[in-house]
């Protein structure tokens, strides 16, 4: 089973964070250098289409190239400790977390990055496609992901972790929405101490580190 990363870029490292909460560490793990468009070479597109990582690829040549998709491969193989919920609520409520902090943060965050950046110019997308950057997405996915932090502010005010009572992919995402916001210098306020509390517990994790 072979890897396809990119150490510094935040959707590997939602599944190299759900990997090391596993303790799955039997994987080859392969860089591709987005920093030289790696990911846009033919080499690299033979293996995964769409010229983004992470990419996995199994011994019988099968590739899972989506973050999640790939989270969800390692959940169904190897469930304890389970992060993607326990039951049918819990499993819903994870995938009602995790979208929500994809869509209403994630993807706001990406958008500000990918459309600030002189890097991305003519490259707003990630992918093969070019597209131009329109900078009115960079001022509102900023109040956008300004917004969703005081959601999950709230949130983890009424509950420890983001989905329910124990560690799951929704943390990992958000906690890498948080790291991936700073980059645009969009940070965790004062006011928001219960993110702050959860941020600090989430980033002592040895997966953290991974
Ligand atoms: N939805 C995909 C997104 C993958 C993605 O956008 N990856 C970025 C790195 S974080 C990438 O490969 N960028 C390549 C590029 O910018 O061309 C997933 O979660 O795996």
């Amino acid at each position: 089973m072979k890897f396809y990363d990119f150490k510094a870029a935040p959707n590997p490292r939602r599944a190299r964070m759900f990997m090391a909460e596993k303790g799955i560490n039997d994987v080859e793990i392969i860089q591709v250098d987005l920093g030289n468009v790696e990911q846009l070479g033919n080499e690299y597109r033979a293996i995964n289409p769409s010229g983004t990582v992470p990419a996995l690829v199994l011994d019988d040549d099968t590739l899972i190239a989506e973050s999640v998709a790939i989270c969800r491969y390692f959940e169904e193989l190897q469930p304890l400790p389970p992060l993607m919920g326990r039951n049918a609520k819990e499993k819903a409520q994870v995938e009602m977390w995790q979208r929500q902090v994809e869509l209403q943060g994630y993807l706001p965050a990406g958008d500000t990055f990918r459309n600030h950046n002189k890097r991305f110019a003519g490259r707003a997308i990630p992918g093969p496609e070019n597209y131009e950057q329109i900078p009115e997405l960079v001022v509102r996915g900023r109040a956008r992901v300004e917004h969703f932090l005081d959601i999950l502010d709230q949130r983890l005010g009424a509950s420890e972790f983001v989905a329910n009572d124990v560690f799951t992919i929704a943390d990992i995402t958000a906690f890498i929405l948080i790291e991936f916001a700073g980059w645009s210098k969009i940070a965790v306020q004062e006011k928001h101490a219960n993110l702050q509390r959860w941020y600090q517990d989430t980033k002592s994790r040895p997966s953290a580190d991974a």
